[in-house]
């Protein structure tokens, strides 16, 4: 049986340009600072996100935690959204490795923070009271349904925090989506924050890796607490080079995914049983809400994925679906098929491209 896997972007599998550039690339021991190819994709990466310098990392959560490391003295909060990956899905490092307490404050729909709420979360300069570190962002947003906030929503925050002495991270493990969505560059979404971290293994298809970008200082420093992380490795200009494939040629396409996910949202906000915000999908994540009390969603995620369709969930009655790169039209097609069939009974025509 066709597996059809729409759990994440994270599937996506090297292309055969990658593969080659991997087969092929020039290395040295970075944690000397001596491999030409990572050296090459951090300067590139720099470059694309209007940042200084950049460092490579394994993953996102490493970008994220290397950031709130550096940025932050032990037992100063971190402010971030009460739905953002950072707080859900990072096995709270911050705190737990770095005696960052995590100061919540809400995500609006599209995934942005009040301002007010940002101003009111920063703590005053008192003897007892925690210090305020950093305040984080993220964009596009997973859990918010790969949504989109403007260099204008950003900046009111940044400015908020950089009036009391506050820096802000940005995790945009997709800001590349969000670029095509917004059709900016990715400095015009980066430049009012301090660092980013992005993702080249989601959207972008390399296998592995993440970078972390910001001033020249911020990165020195930030190379400190990947080493002490672990995260410091050796020939790793194999890795990289499909990195450089992934920005130089992956960035392009994403609007595909994009227009893919929309078809696939409009049709699904039509099956019974289904609530399903069209504002909310932007790039190339669906996220959806089973609502038919027939179905537990454990229920229905075994009834596609023994049809072949793989999605995933977000906890409660949430649901979440990837467009990627390995996906082709014929498949997504297949895939509402499937969800068709399972909530309905019986097969959807094949709606018109
Ligand atoms: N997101 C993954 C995992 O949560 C499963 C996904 O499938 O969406 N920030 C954001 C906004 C992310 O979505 C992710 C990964 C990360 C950070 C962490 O990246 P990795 O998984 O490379 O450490």
């Amino acid at each position: 049986m066709e597996i059809i896997d729409l759990r994440s972007d994270t599937v996506t599998h090297p292309t055969p340009e990658m593969r080659r550039a991997m087969a092929s690339a020039e290395v040295g021991d970075d944690q000397s600072g001596e491999d030409p190819t990572v050296n090459r994709l951090e300067a590139l990466a720099a470059r694309m996100v209007g940042k200084e310098a950049a460092m490579y990392v394994p993953s996102g959560v490493m970008g994220n935690l290397s950031a709130l490391l550096t940025h932050c003295q032990r037992g100063a909060e971190v402010i971030m959204g009460d739905e953002s990956h950072l707080f859900h899905y990072e096995s709270g490092a911050g705190a737990a490795l770095g005696g960052l307490p995590y100061h919540i404050i809400p995500n609006g729909r599209f995934g942005e923070l009040d301002p007010d709420d940002v101003r009111r979360a920063i703590r005053p300069e008192r003897n007892g009271v925690p210090p305020t570190g950093l305040v984080c962002l993220e964009n596009t947003h997973n859990r918010r349904g790969g949504t989109v906030i403007t260099p204008i929503q950003i900046r009111a925050v940044a400015d908020v925090a950089h009036e009391r002495g506050v820096p802000v991270h940005l995790d945009g493990a997709r800001i590349f989506n969000a670029a095509a969505y917004l059709g900016l560059s990715v400095p015009e979404l980066t430049e009012s924050v301090d660092s980013v971290q992005f993702c080249l293994s989601k959207g972008l298809s390399a296998p592995v890796g993440s970078l972390l970008a910001g001033p020249a200082d911020f990165i020195q420093r930030a190379r400190k607490a990947r080493k002490m992380l672990g995260g410091a490795m050796r020939q790793a200009g194999v890795i990289a080079a499909a990195g450089i494939v992934a920005l130089e040629r992956m960035v392009e396409r994403l609007p595909e995914d994009h227009r893919e996910a929309r078809r696939l949202a409009e049709r699904l906000a039509q099956l019974p049983g289904i609530r399903l915000d069209l504002d909310t999908v932007q790039t190339n994540i669906v996220a959806f809400e089973l609502v038919d009390e027939r179905w537990q969603p454990e229920e229905l995620l075994k009834a596609l994925a023994a049809r072949g369709l793989r999605i995933s969930s977000f906890g409660g009655r949430r649901l979440r679906i990837v467009a990627h790169h390995g996906i082709s039209s014929e498949q997504y097609d297949r895939a509402l098929e499937i969800f068709s069939e399972v909530l309905v009974g019986a097969p959807s025509p094949v709606p018109a491209r």
